[in-house]
């Protein structure tokens, strides 16, 4: 039987449309109907499993699965012995430290001797104990955000995307202790026959992952100020330069960084450029 790579997704929530998204980014096809527990894809040699969130990293270590996305506070949190291998940018949320309206905070020593309700408590304590403070970690797995209205805490650390559902309780976001983002792990010792595979699909993932990162720019330029572009879009290789039928004038094509761009759009303005046409890169291999 050929090999297949077992990939957990969770089922349903806030990690499952992105994580397929990715997946089918690298040209993949599957059906994606997590009503299914498992499902093979059709032209690459991965199987899904969707599983919950919280169990994904335990079948990693436990070889029910080959590797898995999940949130870095999930792997974080329950410290198994498997590997990130990628991190996958999405589904970005912080751990905060959030009071309720009238309490004074000061830093994490305000928090000495009080209760705090989480469904993170191994993080929450490890930061604690770095920054020297002694309090009682109470673990709640879900609706943390009311333990302090209902009387069974003092406060809360739990995971803040929007701040909506804190302000909706009546609590106070005073201290983000941890960031999280998606990310993809694996067991260690991983068989040799996976490791091509898993190779595989990292190549297509990176792929896509840069392309995120990376605008593709075209614009006509003065010819005389060509040799500036280089330096204004910098990093990557020359760009590619088309004459006109004008002979004062030239195409450019080349990509720029998102971070960079809109101030490399403002220089390129400068320097005279014109027509200036911005797409986005579906996928970019070095
Ligand atoms: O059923 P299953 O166990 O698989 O799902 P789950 O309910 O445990 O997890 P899910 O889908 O809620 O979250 C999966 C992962 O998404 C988390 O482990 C995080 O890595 C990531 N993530 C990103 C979030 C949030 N943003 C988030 N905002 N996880 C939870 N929340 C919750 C938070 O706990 C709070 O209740 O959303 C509420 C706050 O949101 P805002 O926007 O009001 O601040
Ligand atoms: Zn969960």
């Amino acid at each position: 039987m050929d090999t297949l790579l077992r990939i957990a997704i969770q089922k349903s929530g806030r990690l499952s449309e992105q994580s397929m998204q990715i997946i089918k980014a690298c040209g993949i096809r599957f059906g994606s109907d997590s009503r299914l527990l498992k499902e093979r894809a059709e032209n690459f040699p991965i199987e899904f499993l969707y599983l919950r969130d919280d169990d994904i990293p335990r079948y990693v270590l436990d070889s029910v699965a080959d590797i898995g996305i999940v949130g870095r506070n999930e792997f974080d949190e329950q410290g198994l012995d498997v590997a990130v291998i990628r991190d996958l940018g999405f589904s970005k949320c912080r751990l905060s430290i959030a009071v309720p309206l009238g309490f004074p905070y000061n830093g994490l020593a305000s928090l000495e001797g009080k209760r705090i309700a989480t469904s993170y408590p191994n993080i929450l304590k490890s930061k604690l104990s770095d920054s020297g403070v002694h309090a009682k970690v109470l673990e709640l797995s879900g609706s943390v955000e009311i333990a302090p209205s209902i009387g069974v805490a003092d406060l809360i650390c739990d995971l803040v995307s929007t701040g909506a559902t804190l302000a909706s309780n009546g609590l106070r976001e005073v201290e983000a202790i941890y960031h999280s983002t998606a990310v993809m792990v694996t067991r260690h010792e991983l068989e040799r026959e996976k490791v091509e595979i898993l190779d595989r699909l990292l190549m297509r993932i990176d792929a896509v992952m840069k392309a995120d990162d990376y605008k593709y720019i075209m614009f006509n330029l003065p010819k005389e100020h060509i040799n500036q572009v280089a330096s204004i879009v910098g990093g990557m290789k020359s760009p590619t330069v088309t004459p006109l039928l004008d002979q004062q004038w030239c195409a450019v094509q080349t990509v720029v960084h998102e971070a960079r761009f809109w101030d490399v759009l403002e220089q390129l303005k400068a320097l005279g450029a014109q027509g200036i046409l911005v797409t986005a890169i579906e996928k970019m291999a070095d």
